[in-house]
């Protein structure tokens, strides 16, 4: 079993994450996705979406998408608390946050990364006024988060679930687009600086 990814890249951090909270190790190979290795045959081969991170199993099955592999992982290596939720109202929960905070927000932010910093000009068409219209999108949602961690500890709720780690990655992320957690979202600003302190988000 392999995974494909670049270490520090949001989705691959995704997966490490959870992995960490899992106390599951997978051998690793680095992908040159700014140099293009990921547009390669060979690479598309593997990953339907042509992105990292990609899983490969024992048998040569690939999965991408960063959920998705979380998601093998939470039902191949079952421990007593899933980090996807533990009884139907949890689950649904949780299914809920993850989803605003990845179409709401992770998707959201990167559109705007790539369209305004034109990163991926070589392979993509980049627009930049479509980056600022995503990032004034992002500025607007990311109070959801702040007035949500006002009533709950997490995220989805009283536990640390996947869409807490989709939130970390979203904050940590939103600095190369200069938006920055400030006073005015005093919650997030509590709930990032004690999640920051778990182990698997500190690595
Ligand atoms: N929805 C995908 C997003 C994957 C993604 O955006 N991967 C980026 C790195 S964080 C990538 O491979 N970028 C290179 C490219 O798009 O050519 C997931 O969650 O896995």
């Amino acid at each position: 079993m392999k995974i494909y990814e670049l270490g520090p890249a949001p989705s691959a951090r995704r997966v490490s994450i959870f992995l960490a909270e899992k106390g599951i190790e997978v051998e690793r190979q680095h992908i040159d996705i700014r140099g293009g290795e990921n547009l390669s045959e060979d690479f598309k081969a593997k990953s339907l979406n042509g992105q990292i991170p990609v899983l490969e199993l024992d048998d040569g099955t690939t999965i991408c998408e960063s959920v998705a592999i979380c998601r093998y992982f939470d039902e191949a290596y079952p421990t007593e608390y899933s980090l996807f939720g533990n009884n139907a109202l949890e689950k649904a929960q949780v299914e809920m946050w993850q989803r605003l905070v990845e179409l709401r927000g992770l998707l959201v932010a990167m559109q705007a990364f790539r369209n305004i910093s034109g990163i991926y000009q070589d392979r993509e068409n980049c627009i930049a006024e479509w980056g600022e219209e995503s990032r004034q999108r992002l500025i607007e949602f990311i109070p959801t988060l702040d007035k949500q961690l006002a009533v709950t500890p997490y995220i989805a709720g009283n536990n640390f679930s996947i869409a807490d780690i989709t939130t970390v990655i979203l904050c940590d992320f939103i600095q190369n687009l200069e938006i920055q957690i400030d006073d005015s979202l005093p919650n997030l600003q509590r709930w990032y600086q004690h999640v920051s302190e778990r182990p698997s988000i500190k690595a």
